[in-house]
């Protein structure tokens, strides 16, 4: 029960600064160090690399008191976007590996400059869905999902360019366990499809995504899955910036890919937020491998 896409093209986004902690920047390193290669040539996947041109040039800017490294962050997107529209465009299934959740910025613009109504699965221990108006620490990578739906400082909002906007009804978040009082105000104004970790202890992984596949496959021509490493509980899954205890357990977390592969709906994905400075070993970095060969069609038996 396999429906794997026709090529993918994995972009390795080594980037940090839409975060406090350093190190994000050495997740894509160390995922394929993990075995991502070995992994895809086992299930048969065709896929390629595509290497961004240049990562933007570190700058010790005065931090913009509620946009951490802004112009890092906007040099860094602009030129995700392009890669991943371009892709897009060219019929392949775009696999990005973070780096950082405020690369989520550049992809969905990528994204929604080729796809007219695009559905997204977030799945986070977080929503970010701040604006500089109601963040708490001015860090991007808790704004990317706010930004991909228009909302927040214009010069993140019109990076990619002309685009279609994602509409909050066709966004499903999942995990959510940490989240500041302007995002719950965000998701119960907008009516965003939120699964909680409540709600996953209570329905069960899966019916909350037999619905959150309904959800963002009705009325869209195409879904991404968005997926914070975050989301899993960090006793398994120790590798990330922002632990929140309380996770998805690991059959949680392969569950849900697992039926994502098996709906076909997917036609791109990011995984981000994999620290390997904070990780203990490789633990993280293949947990993560084995989610991806999961979501491209891996099984048990
Ligand atoms: B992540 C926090 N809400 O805005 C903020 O890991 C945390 O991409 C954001 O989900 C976490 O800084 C961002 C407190
Ligand atoms: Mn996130
Ligand atoms: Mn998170
Ligand atoms: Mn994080």
């Amino acid at each position: 029960m396999n429906n794997l896409p026709s090529t993918v093209s994995i972009i390795p986004v080594p980037f940090d600064r839409g975060a406090t902690r350093r190190g994000a920047g050495q997740g894509p390193d160390a995922i394929f160090g993990a075995g991502l290669k070995r992994k895809l040539d086992a299930l048969g996947v065709t896929y390629q690399v595509d290497d961004l041109a240049a990562l933007p040039e570190r700058k010790d800017e005065a931090h913009h008191p509620r946009l951490n490294h802004l112009t890092e962050v906007i040099t860094m997107n602009e030129q995700l976007a392009a890669r991943v529209s371009a892709l897009a465009e060219a019929g392949t299934f775009p696999l990005v590996l973070g780096g950082d959740h405020s690369i989520a910025i550049g992809t969905l613009a990528g994204l929604t400059r080729h796809y007219r109504n695009l559905g997204v699965i977030w799945i986070d221990a977080h929503s970010d869905l701040n604006t500089p108006n109601t963040t708490p620490t001015g860090n991007i990578h808790g704004m990317s999902l706010a930004v991909s739906l228009g909302r927040g400082d214009r010069r993140l909002t019109s990076i990619g360019g002309v685009k279609s906007t994602i509409k909050p009804g066709h966004v499903v978040l999942i995990g959510a366990r940490s989240l500041d009082q302007g995002e719950r105000d965000f998701i119960r104004r907008e009516g965003i499809a939120c699964f909680t970790m409540q709600d996953i202890d209570r329905m069960g992984m899966f019916r909350v995504m037999e619905e959150a596949i309904r959800i963002s496959s009705t009325g869209t021509d195409g879904v991404h899955l968005s997926f914070d490493i975050d989301s899993v509980d960090p006793k398994i899954a120790p590798g990330t910036g922002t632990p929140v205890q309380g996770g998805l357990s690991y059959r949680e977390a392969h569950l849900a890919m697992e039926m994502l592969s098996e709906s076909g709906i997917l036609t791109s994905a990011e995984f981000v937020e994999n620290n390997p400075l904070l990780d203990r070993g490789q633990k993280t970095s293949r947990l993560l491998v084995g989610l991806i060969g999961s979501m491209l069609g891996e099984s048990i038996l």
